[in-house]
């Protein structure tokens, strides 16, 4: 049985399992969770997460060198970021549209009184623009500070390219350490499906029915607007930049999908995802190391969706309308916002609070839908890095166009 199969099914017996936890008192759910469920799915999240340090640098360095000439490298990386802005802000236009359709701030009684959320710290977005060169690159491959660890390996990368045969000892060693790093994430994701089993029932298991139940309006108008951006979205970019049938790029793209959707997190779902984008769509491998680790940190549109609907639906609880100023000001700090945070679980609620305090709206409101954030953060994590393969996808099939109308 394929590995995307089982993961499946692990996730289906996994949701089921965790629906009729969220029916058994907490004295039972507390150590089925912390004894059984959690370290399950901790142990399988931390043998990801220990290969994307070393995979991002490798694969970016390589991916960089092999982009070849600077001057490629530049148009690569304008495009890329130039198709990651512009998805974003359409995801977000989705996302307040929605809101303001569906009007899910309207649709029942929120204990406002009670909400009480103590935002953490997001990183302010100018120091985060002006701090991407790493003042000491090993402090941030230990500190996992991905803006940074990109920055340091697109500067080798093109050394690399410059220097040519002078450092092909060095090229070749990247070469194998990349072989090393997919072997291993081919080992570690024969336990994505206990994983992925273990990761949802203890999401589901402590999000409680009665939270789902209050917060559905929301909750539903989040999913439609992440179903709606990458069957329309990219299902558009897919079909006619990409020349191909957004059902097979899914299907083909599903596994990588699947381990988003358990761990919630693009930064651990990469070494899979470049796998899938390669072997599973045809991507470039140079095109696929480059931009989506670039993309696992920079761009996060089932995020921004989620921000927009969030915001809007806080602005209703509350009643605090949002003039067309304030909303012009939601796309631009939600796409920001997205630049400087990397791909690990709850970012989006970080971010959020950022969004929130931009535009004078209360951050407490996030309590409201906190309870229910992780499960919307699987879906919108398998929605992030889908965009991110959707543009590598798009951008190496351009370039395998370029390269055939060369040869004739
Ligand atoms: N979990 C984040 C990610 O890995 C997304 C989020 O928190 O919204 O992409």
């Amino acid at each position: 049985m394929s590995l995307t199969k089982k993961i499946l099914i692990a996730l289906i017996a996994g949701a089921v399992v965790g629906g009729i936890l969220t029916f058994t008192p907490d004295s039972f759910f507390g150590p089925v969770d912390k004894y059984f469920l959690n370290p399950i799915g901790q142990i399988f999240l931390n043998l990801i997460m220990m290969l994307v340090v070393p995979l991002v640098f490798v694969s970016i360095t390589l991916g960089t060198a092999g982009l070849g000439e600077p001057a490629k490298l530049g148009k690569i990386g304008v495009t890329t970021v130039g198709f990651f802005l512009c998805t974003t802000a359409l995801a977000i236009t989705i996302g307040l549209g929605l809101g303001y359709i569906i009007q899910p701030g309207e649709a029942g009684m929120f204990d406002t009184e009670n909400a009480n959320y103590e935002p953490s710290e997001a990183p302010p977005i100018m120091d985060t623009l002006i701090n991407i060169i790493p003042e000491n690159p090993i402090a941030a491959m230990s500190s996992g500070e991905m803006l940074q660890i990109i920055a340091f390996a697109i500067f080798i990368g093109i050394a690399l390219a410059y220097l040519g045969d002078k450092t092909q000892g060095i090229y070749n060693l990247f070469e194998q350490a990349n072989e090393i790093l997919n072997w291993l994430v081919m080992v570690v994701m024969k336990f994505a499906p206990y994983g992925a089993f273990a990761l949802i029932a203890s999401a589901i298991g402590g999000a409680g029915i009665d939270a789902v139940g209050s917060m559905l309006s929301y909750m539903l108008t989040v999913i439609l607007g992440l179903f709606v951006h990458g069957l329309l979205v990219y299902g558009l970019v897919i079909w006619f930049l990409g020349k191909q049938n957004p059902f097979t790029f899914y299907k083909g793209f599903f596994p990588a999908m699947s381990v988003a959707f358990s761990t919630s997190s693009s930064n651990a779902t990469l070494p899979l995802s470049m796998k899938t984008a390669q072997e599973n769509l045809g991507v470039k491998k140079e095109i696929s190391s480059f931009v989506q680790p670039l993309g696992a940190t920079i761009n996060m549109d089932g995020t921004a969706i989620m921000q927009a609907v969030a915001t809007v639906f806080i602005s209703q609880v509350y009643s605090i309308p949002l003039g067309f100023s304030e909303l012009l000001m939601v796309v631009l700090v939600a796409t920001l916002a997205s630049v400087g945070t990397a791909g690990v679980p709850g970012v989006g609620m970080i971010m959020l609070a950022m969004v929130l305090n931009q535009i004078g709206l209360p951050a407490e409101g996030i309590a409201l839908i906190i309870g229910i954030d992780r499960i919307l953060d699987m879906l919108r994590t398998s929605l992030n890095i889908t965009g991110d393969a959707t543009i590598a996808y798009v951008i190496s099939e351009r370039e395998k166009r370029k390269e055939a109308a060369s040869v004739k």
